[in-house]
């Protein structure tokens, strides 16, 4: 049998295998992080390890806001895990130790509160979905109606959202006279600082209007592009990591060779020199990070619903079926007058490196998981620069292919009419106004009457109504794989 990765077992890794070149005894906690999933330990997590050896102050604690799975599985590990990387250049293997302290906010949210008032702490980072906002997609604005929110409205001290927690840990520090930490969101939104400042200082103003000004006041909440591609760890990950370092890790990664991090640099408390370790600091990151969600992320969806319902089970696969490669290259080019400037970016090439990353056949990286949340990412990833093509009156086929498509996947059924498990907080009431109802007509008229995705303006948009209905027939009539082969 093989040893499980741990502190102990550390020396008996694989000669190739990356370590940790610093002493971990000797780290202390600068970062909470909210929301540890298999992201934030293939991305910002791997860029601090990086640091660590220079300055120790900046060791992550890591909180899983729900479930215990990544502590279970890392806590035997003394909090160590690999980082398999996968690439046409050839794999390779890292242990990452900068995660020594993990917590579950459900469990314990009195010691997830401790850590976050803390003076030691001094950035509190945040990689919770597009769902973890509590938001209304279509405005970008605390969802007040909300059951979470409402519930950490009314019980402070246990919160269950990562809002609720940070104004919490905030409102503490507040009345301690603890300078405040660094909220800093690393979460697929525009403008992601400015997303998590509005729905937090909305948030502190509905606890008490003097906490809502210190917020707003006092705490700085930079904005971040992220991109790296992590699929779902599989067993045969498991098994492909344990082959490879020579120990047993239940919860490794396996990414892409590619990253990239663009931080707008705000933060009065002080931070890592991430830029040390290949992040990007930026006086101003919204130019980036709508080029990746209008690019990369809306790529990714639309290959997600019309790859899925064709019958592929990952972006590889569906990048290889006919149509798929030239239907990418269709929406971006569609996309591209919708993009701010970027002075000095090669954006021809960025366009073709991302199609590269999406043929990458090491990744497994599975429709469905990029299917889940639509709801929640339409809105940035495609909805936006729909409505700067109307307004500019040039046609969208590509983004109406993709957003039928998005209709049709979360109608709830697969084109030999078996059902979807649609993973999405707004399935429920999508299934209950589409009703039994199985055809374009019934399904467009649901959707559309999602407020919280397509607002106010684009159900009342004849040309987006009459582009998207179209396209949707056709998405009924001749399956989606034929669609995109004769798009
Ligand atoms: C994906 C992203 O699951 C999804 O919705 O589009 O997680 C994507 O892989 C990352 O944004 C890449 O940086």
């Amino acid at each position: 049998m093989t040893d499980r990765l741990s502190a102990a077992t550390l020396d008996r890794l694989s000669a190739t295998v990356a370590r940790p070149g610093y002493d971990r005894a000797g780290l202390t906690l600068g970062i909470v992080h909210l929301g540890i999933g298999a992201f934030h330990r293939a991305h910002q997590a791997v860029y601090t390890d990086s640091l660590l050896a220079e300055d120790p102050g900046w060791a992550i604690a890591g909180v899983s806001l729900r479930s215990p799975g990544t502590r279970d599985a890392l806590a035997p590990q003394d909090g160590l895990y690999t980082v398999a990387t996968r690439s046409a250049a050839g794999d390779a293997f890292r242990v990452v130790g900068a995660i020594p302290k993990l917590l579950v906010a459900t469990e314990d949210p009195g010691a997830v509160l401790e850590l976050m008032a803390a003076p030691t702490t001094r950035i509190v980072s945040l990689t919770v979905t597009e769902k973890g906002y509590c938001h209304l997609p279509a405005t970008g604005t605390l969802d007040e109606a909300h059951p979470d929110i409402l519930h950490d409205l009314a019980h402070p001290a246990t919160p269950r959202t990562a809002i609720g927690f940070l104004v919490e840990a905030l409102d503490r520090r507040r009345l301690t006279g603890v300078a405040p930490f660094t909220a800093l969101s690393c979460d697929n939104l525009p403008a992601n600082g400015k997303t998590l400042a509005r729905v937090a200082i909305r948030f502190a103003e509905l606890r008490s209007p003097e906490l809502g000004a210190w917020v707003a006041a006092k705490v700085a909440f930079p904005s971040t592009m992220v991109d790296r591609i992590v699929p779902a760890t599989t067993d045969a990950d498991r098994a492909f990591v344990e082959g490879a370092t020579g120990l047993t890790d239940a919860w490794p990664i396996v990414t892409e060779a590619f990253t990239q991090w663009v931080i707008e640099d705000h933060f009065p408390g002080g931070r890592p020199a991430w830029e040390k370790a290949g992040a990007t600091m930026a006086a101003d990151v919204t130019p980036f990070e709508l080029v990746k969600l209008r690019l990369l992320n809306a790529s990714h969806s639309s290959l997600a619903y019309l790859g899925y319902l064709a019958g592929h089970e990952t972006v590889s696969d569906a990048m290889e079926a006919p149509g798929f490669s030239a239907l990418v290259e269709g929406l971006m080019e569609e996309i591209t007058p919708t993009l701010p400037a970027l002075p000095g970016f090669d954006l021809t090439a960025y366009k073709a490196e991302l199609r590269e990353r999406f043929r990458n056949p090491a990744l497994r990286h599975r429709l469905y998981q990029i299917a889940m949340d639509g709801s929640q990412k339409l809105p940035q990833r495609m909805l936006g620069a729909v409505r700067e093509l109307i307004a500019a009156g040039r046609p969208f086929p590509h983004l109406a292919l993709g957003v039928a498509a998005w209709m049709r996947y979360a109608a709830g059924f697969d084109e030999a009419g078996a059902e979807i498990v649609v993973q999405d907080p707004l399935a429920g009431v999508f299934r209950e106004r589409l009703g039994a109802a199985r055809d374009a007509g019934a399904i467009h008229e649901a959707a559309l009457s999602l407020r919280e995705v397509f607002g106010e303006d684009l159900p009342a948009s004849d040309v987006f109504v009459t582009a998207t209905r179209a396209v949707l027939d056709k998405l009924m009539a001749e399956g989606a794989g034929k669609v995109v082969a004769s798009f």
